[in-house]
């Protein structure tokens, strides 16, 4: 059975463009991308001093459970380079399950939806850009907090 989920995809670390950019090409590991959003340059949402986030949104087809999601997401997390494991610590590669078919799951691992989803614009922005069913939820947003948001246009140099 293809179960249809949301992932968040954020880096702070590194190259953070090639990290995420990295991160999608993993995930035919663990499904089919079968749309992503822009990258973003985003303002670290939650936590002081860290470095500015690149962040992305893609669309998943999978066969993989929700738990045996996470668990692969995590592997592939390490397989990327990521050291650091701290709650919001700065990250070469994080995956985050947003939503996963109409599942709502809440155990200590794990919880879908994802819960902070529609206060942050650095999830709702690319969101909204690849599903319209979110646009008014990103049109809610305060309008500081959306402008911590901005498209990332990849210098040529
Ligand atoms: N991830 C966090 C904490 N804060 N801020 C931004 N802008 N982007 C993120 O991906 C992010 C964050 C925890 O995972
Ligand atoms: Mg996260
Ligand atoms: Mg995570």
């Amino acid at each position: 059975v293809t179960h249809r989920a949301y992932l968040g995809i954020g880096s702070n670390l590194g190259d953070p463009g090639v990290n995420v950019r990295a991160g999608i090409g993993a995930l035919a590991d663990v499904g089919s991308v079968v749309a992503q959003s822009s990258l973003y340059r985003t303002k670290p949402w939650g936590v002081g001093d860290q470095p500015d986030y690149i962040n992305a949104v893609v669309y998943l087809e999978t066969a993989l459970k929700p738990r045996v999601l996470l668990l692969e997401l995590k592997k592939q997390e390490v397989l990327l380079g990521r050291v650091t494991s701290a709650r919001w610590a700065p990250r070469i590669i994080d995956f985050d399950i947003l939503t996963y078919d109409d599942v709502r799951i809440d155990d200590g691992a794990l919880r879908i939806p994802h819960p902070q989803m529609l206060l942050r614009a650095f999830v709702l922005v690319p969101l909204a850009e690849i599903d319209e069913s979110y646009v008014a939820a990103r049109d809610a947003l305060d309008p500081n907090e959306l402008a911590t948001v901005r498209l990332d246009v990849p210098s040529r140099a």
